[in-house]
């Protein structure tokens, strides 16, 4: 017979989620950029020391097999917000700095679902997910964006560092902008006369490696063109600095009520250019040096919250949006200085691919008195966040919102170590695992990314992986499998064909 359903919430599994619902705890997300499974010390790193992050999981639970949804960021953030398979919508690859706002109007997000259980909504740093709804005006008030997706608060880097228009936006108006110098921004032509990286190499302090050869800010080159809005444009070194501070301020002002703090790091995306203090401080380059920035703004984070005593009741989480990448398009030493550092752990690709170190980060919850510390290897997926806050929370999501996020509460908190039946991973096509097995759909691309040197993972037939005995997916036995490939092949079809997979 046929499965109808994808996941029957056991009584155990309700009990074990009516006792975590206590009063509403605040919400800290990190979600750091391009960090892989590898790349903290609690993860195995050596040559990079990140006492932060490993006093997060050593009171907390540091999962083993948790994932992003997609190998990429914007498609991996817009499941984090909305609690959809990213790949169900056309316009959800990863955005220039000039696109639209993707976050359908009006729809349940993470944010706006906290807003309506009393939550204050902040979200500084990366964005990605586009702003307003076509032919962006930089110099007015921007909308729709956060604010208008469910944030009372924010402050942002629009879409990535090496994405124009270099400024940072605070609720809609481009922070620290004169209007005798409008910002003018472009994709695909020059705009104003501004130099480039192509034309002036001479005036770069970091040369790019693969494309990044347009506007030149602050010494490095971008993709993308901006003329203007000189005053307002960041420094690089000083994001960390920045953006940390800002969210400590965020948590400062709202430590009476609960509150939701998304934070997410422009560390360790290219350009990696530390501040000073953190400059060849690690073992593994300037790769390894930003990830020790990224460890200390995850310092500030629980520090602001041990001065305003919120530790206790605040739920922390630090994650990544996706696997890790070396060469992602400057030539910043990071390939030469790696050493013997393995940026995805024992998993195999990163960035962009559909072998494990696509989208198996790193993560981790701390929640003193409510969970106890220690490690699960449960399967679990961030779309599922939004639901299992809103379990915590005692929100009741509408049938249409958060169309594929499970409450998985349980599993969030470590109390269940059942994780999920099935989770679909998304790079340049779908994987879907279960249990220890992990197809790979077919493909007609090429097998490794030429610019980045990165294993893509699908090849022109299907691959099945048993990650228990090959956890490096180096051995494809789908030939000796048939079952199991046809069994997870109908699986996937199932889950991609159906408008919702939520129970
Ligand atoms: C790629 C960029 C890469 C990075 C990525 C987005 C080139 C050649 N490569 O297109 O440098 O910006 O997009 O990264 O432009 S993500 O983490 O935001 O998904
Ligand atoms: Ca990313």
């Amino acid at each position: 017979m046929r499965r109808r359903t994808f996941l029957t919430l056991t009584p155990s599994i309700l009990a074990q989620t009516q006792a975590l619902q206590t009063a509403n705890p605040n919400i800290v997300f990190i979600l750091a950029d391009d960090v892989g499974w590898g790349d903290a010390g609690c993860y195995g790193a050596k040559s990079i020391h990140t006492p932060n992050i490993d006093r997060l999981a050593s009171r907390g639970v540091r999962f083993t097999d948790a994932h992003s949804t997609s190998a990429t960021c914007t498609p991996s953030r817009y499941a984090i917000m909305t609690g959809e398979y990213p790949w169900r919508r056309k316009d959800t690859a990863i955005l220039p700095g000039d696109a639209r706002l993707i976050i359908q109007p009006g729809r349940t997000t993470l944010p706006s679902m906290l807003q309506k259980a009393g939550y204050a909504t902040g979200c500084v740093g990366k964005w990605h997910l586009g702003l307003g709804s076509g032919n962006l005006d930089w110099n007015t008030q921007i909308r729709p964006g956060p604010n208008e997706a469910g944030f009372d608060y924010s402050f942002i880097i629009p879409a990535t560092a090496d994405r124009v228009p270099c400024v940072y936006v605070e609720n809609g108006r481009v922070a620290g902008l004169d209007p005798k110098d409008p910002i003018r921004v472009s994709y695909s032509e020059p705009a104003g006369n501004e130099p480039t990286g192509r034309a002036r190499p001479d005036l770069l302090k970091v040369h790019p490696s693969h494309g990044h050869d347009m506007t030149i800010v602050n010494g490095i080159s971008r993709i993308g063109y901006m003329a203007g809005g000189k005053s307002a444009r960041w420094v690089d070194e000083d994001m960390a600095d920045t953006i940390t501070r800002k969210a400590q301020t965020f948590i400062d002002s709202h430590r009476t009520k609960p509150f939701f703090l998304y934070f997410g790091t422009n560390d360790i995306h290219v350009p990696r250019v530390p501040h000073p203090r953190f400059r060849g401080t690690s073992g593994a380059g300037t790769r390894g040096d930003v990830m020790q920035e990224l460890d200390w703004s995850v310092g500030q984070i629980l520090e602001t919250l041990d001065r305003h005593n919120l530790a206790e009741n605040t739920v922390v989480i630090f994650t990544s949006d996706n696997g890790p990448v070396v060469d992602d398009g400057y030539q910043d030493g990071a390939v030469q200085t790696l050493g013997d550092h393995k940026p995805a752990g024992p998993y195999r690709g990163g960035k962009y691919s559909n072998f494990e170190g696509g989208t198996r980060v790193p993560f981790i919850v701390r929640w003193p008195r409510h969970i106890t510390p220690g490690v699960s290897n449960a399967l679990f997926s961030q779309v599922d966040l939004l639901a299992s806050f809103a379990s915590l929370t005692h929100q009741k999501l509408d049938p249409a919102a958060a169309p594929d996020s499970f409450d998985m509460l349980p599993v969030l908190t470590g109390k269940s170590k059942t994780g999920r039946d099935y989770a679909v991973e998304h790079a340049r096509v779908l994987s879907i695992r279960r249990g220890p097995w992990k197809l790979i759909s077919k493909d007609t691309g090429p097998a490794v990314n030429r610019n980045t040197n990165t294993e893509m993972g699908a090849g022109l037939t299907p691959q099945l992986y048993n990650l228990d005995s090959d956890p490096g997916e180096r051995t494809n036995i789908a030939a000796q499998n048939p079952e199991k490939v046809e069994e997870l092949t109908q699986l996937l079809a199932r889950v991609s064909a159906a408008a919702k997979t939520r129970p």
